[in-house]
């Protein structure tokens, strides 16, 4: 577990690397979808924290509202809006919809959110250091879930869903999105887990802590028994080596519980006996 290619973010806490002992798990080998949660959805009435606190973080070129509905700008990522009326069913703000995305992975929900999805589906979300696990597919200490080859390919074929241009301004979509990409996309990794980097970050469920790897146990990690930002994993459609090169197996974030955005996902796991 951790950053063994050199190229992680030291404030992230990417290191020291270690070995980590995981009990037998299975997790999903795509994102939930946009049609997986709004079965959630119709079975339970369930409302998300984006749709209770009216608005969620928009990417600035997704915007699809009227003027009147931009609460403002995200302090120092001024590329993030805050919409009135952004959710999982209108990712670009009201006037958006989720026409053509059912296999798309649903955004815009919290870590609230996801545990409340697990709890129905009899699941739960995985610990940051399974996810790690299965993201790897069985390539210890390689960059990337494919191996160390880069992202574009020795033959030119893009194998993840990230920006490609100037961010935050000019998205070229070189490889064939420039948002968020059905869940089944490129190839899966040795594992048959598709995407976990890149399309969109993917919720844990541990805290999150720079300094975890210092001192966490290495049989079942599962985060820190303190702190309030929970665990998000492997990058997303907007990630880009000028502005965030964390589309790898070893990068970490995080956000509060209750954050949602228009990047990030979930998702779901199982302990097996
Ligand atoms: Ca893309
Ligand atoms: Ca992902």
């Amino acid at each position: 577990m951790g950053d063994a290619s050199g190229d992680g973010i030291a404030a992230d806490g990417e290191r020291p690397t270690h070995d980590v002992r995981l009990s037998a798990f299975e997790i999903d080998a795509t994102p939930v979808t946009n049609e997986e949660f709004a079965h959630f959805v119709r079975d339970t009435g369930f409302i998300t924290d984006a749709e209770r606190l009216g608005s969620s973080s928009v990417f600035h070129l997704l915007v699809s509202a009227p003027t009147e509905d931009i609460v403002g700008r995200i302090a120092g990522t001024p590329w993030w809006i805050d919409v009135r009326g952004a959710a999982w069913r209108t990712p670009g703000g009201r006037a958006s919809s989720l026409l053509g995305l059912d296999d798309h992975p649903v955004v815009h929900v919290s870590w609230n959110d996801a545990q409340a999805y697990c709890a129905w589906a009899g699941r739960r979300l995985p610990s940051e250091a399974e996810w790690e696990y299965a993201s790897r597919g069985g390539l210890a200490g390689a960059r990337f879930p494919w191996g160390d080859d880069p992202i574009d390919g020795s033959d030119g074929t893009w194998r993840a869903n990230v920006w490609q241009g100037t961010f935050p301004a000019h998205n070229t979509a070189a490889d064939g999105w420039i948002a968020t990409a059905p869940v089944r996309s490129y190839t899966p990794n040795r594992f048959g887990l598709w995407q976990t980097v890149g399309n969109v970050w993917e919720w844990c469920d541990d805290r999150f802590s720079a300094a975890t790897y210092a001192e966490s146990p290495l049989v079942d990690p599962r985060g820190p028994d303190h702190g309030t930002r929970r665990t998000l994993r492997g990058g997303s459609y907007l990630c880009h080596p000028s502005y965030c090169n964390r589309y790898r197996n070893s990068a970490r974030s995080s956000n509060t519980p209750e954050s949602s955005m228009g990047n990030a996902g979930f998702r779901t796991a199982r302990s097996l006996p």
